[in-house]
């Protein structure tokens, strides 16, 4: 390895390390305690999440490749000479993979952007999507905002930003919101956007999907601890934390939340984190917003998009919305 691509991961791990750590200790310290989901996927993490997506009762991942599946070829037919399609945050790159697929018979060569600021995850995503063929991939090792900007800087014309898999549904309101003009402000008119959101649904059936038979949810929720342990220091003990979800109905979201199983005080050495926590208390880890159609029209409306096709998978509740950037 070139030297100075090994000093400067070593530099961009201290800092992240230290960002983890400077999170860590100002969301412990609210009311209620709280800790930023986007720290559920280190590696292990992302491989839980993986899993999740194939457990029956975790309905996301697969309602939603049936929609691209089903209305692929559909979603080119409307834009008409997309160029470029950019995918922030593309998982393993199978949804894109199914979208592309089907949309062959409409599509010319295209060029495609994968944005995510994991390497490894790029790497699994770009040779998903290779395999479609008549496509050159560009990936972008980088946040989404940046990543976006980048990506727009090399466009080649008109252009649709994918952002699927619900992953709307862990932005509060307003901060979808300024995910969603950011997005705006990095792409022009005429442009398009393509959100996957999971659908407002029965609660017995949402609690079964963030709180699975089979334990694995709740894996991932609770191996938030054990990556406070190894990176920040701790020796927080995992038994003492039960995993639960919650439905907030007046919200609309599922809450993942840890829940102490007795009182005990955490230290947090790296975080300089010594806090007192009650029996019952709770740390919240994770939000996941569920949608009415009409909700993510009015969203979109007030990011600067104007919504021209929807598609909803009826048996499981969930929504594929093409908008247009205006
Ligand atoms: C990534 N995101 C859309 C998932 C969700 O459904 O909110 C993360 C997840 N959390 C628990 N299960 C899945």
């Amino acid at each position: 390895m070139d030297p100075r691509t090994a000093k400067s991961t070593v530099d961009r791990d201290e800092a992240s390390v230290e960002q983890f750590a400077a999170d860590v200790r100002y969301y412990l310290s609210l009311t209620p305690r709280q800790l930023p989901s986007r720290y559920l996927y280190d590696a292990l993490g992302s491989a839980l999440f993986e899993s999740i997506c194939r457990l029956p009762w975790y309905t996301i991942t697969r309602a939603e490749t049936r929609l691209l599946a089903a209305h692929g070829e559909d979603v080119f037919g409307r834009l008409q000479s997309v160029a470029n399609v950019i995918e922030l945050g593309p998982g393993n790159g199978e949804k894109l993979r199914t979208l592309l697929q089907a949309a062959s018979p409409r599509r010319g060569v295209m060029d495609v952007h994968l944005v995510d600021v994991s390497a490894s995850a790029l790497a699994i995503a770009a040779q998903n999507v290779e395999n479609v063929g008549n496509l050159r991939v560009v990936t972008h090792e980088a946040t989404y905002d940046s990543g976006l900007r980048e990506a727009a800087r090399q466009r080649t014309g008109r252009t649709l930003v994918a952002f699927l898999g619900s992953n709307i549904g862990n932005f509060d309101p307003p901060g979808a919101c300024a995910f969603l003009q950011n997005i705006r402000a990095g792409v022009q008119i005429g442009d398009a956007v393509l959100l996957g959101v999971d659908l407002v649904k029965p609660p017995e059936r949402l609690l079964v999907a963030y709180d699975d038979p089979l334990g694995v949810t709740a894996a991932f929720n609770r191996n938030l601890l054990v990556r406070i342990n190894r990176e920040l220091g701790a020796s927080i003990d995992l038994d003492a934390f039960s995993h639960r979800a919650v439905w907030n109905g007046e919200h609309r979201r599922v809450e993942m939340h840890l829940v102490a199983q007795s009182g005990q005080t955490i230290r947090i050495p790296r975080a300089q984190v010594a806090e007192r926590l009650e029996a019952g208390e709770v740390i919240w880890t994770e939000s996941s917003y569920k949608y009415l159609p009409g909700q993510i029209d009015d969203l979109l409306r007030s990011c600067g998009f104007s919504p021209f096709a929807k598609w909803i998978d009826r048996d499981d509740a969930f929504a594929l919305t093409l908008a247009e950037a205006c």
